[in-house]
């Protein structure tokens, strides 16, 4: 048996963008900079780290009190995004993919580092479309480690050599090498040196030919 580990955010609908957006009001509340460039490096990365990457371009300190009740502001307003998703907001190329993998008899998975990733599954009506879900509240270490993959695999009962991870992050590129897994890198993480294939997104490649490519 053979499966594919596809990321949530960035790769099945775009609520990176959602993520930017959040993040940009708690930074202009509390006047710390912060930009799209400092946006791209919090890809798959967790909410707390992605917290402390920010607080990093801020001019004071904050304690842990301050840290959590940030971190926790942010996800509000990330939360008040979320409720406008729909099946819409499907990525290009998804449906076809997950159509093409169920009549291969390849299993499927998510493996996000997201603690909102069931909702957003439910909002968009693909919380029943996968094999298994691993996420943000399974896990310790987020991504570059491997460990949401790895669980994501061992979920499904296959070998991390027989898995394909689809990312949008570098991070999560990473996380698939570690996990010595197959990658394909799609959007931010286009041509990220341990990817096996990358393509600007899912609806630009078919999805037979890419595991035939990759799995077999
Ligand atoms: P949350 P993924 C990741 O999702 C996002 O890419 C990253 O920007 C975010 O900080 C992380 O989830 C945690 O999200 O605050 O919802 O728990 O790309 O791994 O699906
Ligand atoms: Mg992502």
């Amino acid at each position: 048996m053979k499966a594919v580990i596809f990321d949530l955010d960035g790769v099945i609908v775009s609520t990176d963008e959602y993520h930017y957006q959040a993040w940009l009001r708690l930074a202009e509340e509390e006047g710390i900079p912060f930009d799209r460039d400092v946006n791209e490096k919090l890809r798959g990365v967790s909410r707390m780290e992605s917290l402390d990457i920010i607080l990093g371009g801020a001019s004071r300190t904050y304690s842990m009190e301050d840290r959590a009740a940030l971190a926790e502001r942010k996800n509000r307003y990330y939360r008040e995004l979320l409720e406008q998703l729909s099946p819409s907001h499907i990525l290009p190329g998804v449906p076809a993919w997950l159509y093409a993998l169920k009549s291969q008899g390849i299993l499927s998975a998510i493996g996000s580092s997201s603690k909102n990733a069931k909702a957003i599954l439910y909002k968009i009506g693909l919380l029943n479309a996968f094999d298994a879900i691993a996420d943000g509240n399974d896990i310790v270490n987020s991504k570059p480690d491997p460990e949401v993959f790895l669980l994501a695999a061992r979920r499904m009962g296959i070998p991390p050599s027989a898995c394909l991870v689809v990312e949008d992050a570098d991070a999560g590129i990473e996380a698939a090498a570690a996990a010595q897994m197959k990658s394909l890198a799609v959007g931010s993480a286009a041509r990220h040196p341990k990817a096996d294939l990358s393509a600007p997104d899912l609806a630009s490649l078919d999805a037979k030919t890419v595991i035939h490519q990759l799995l077999f």
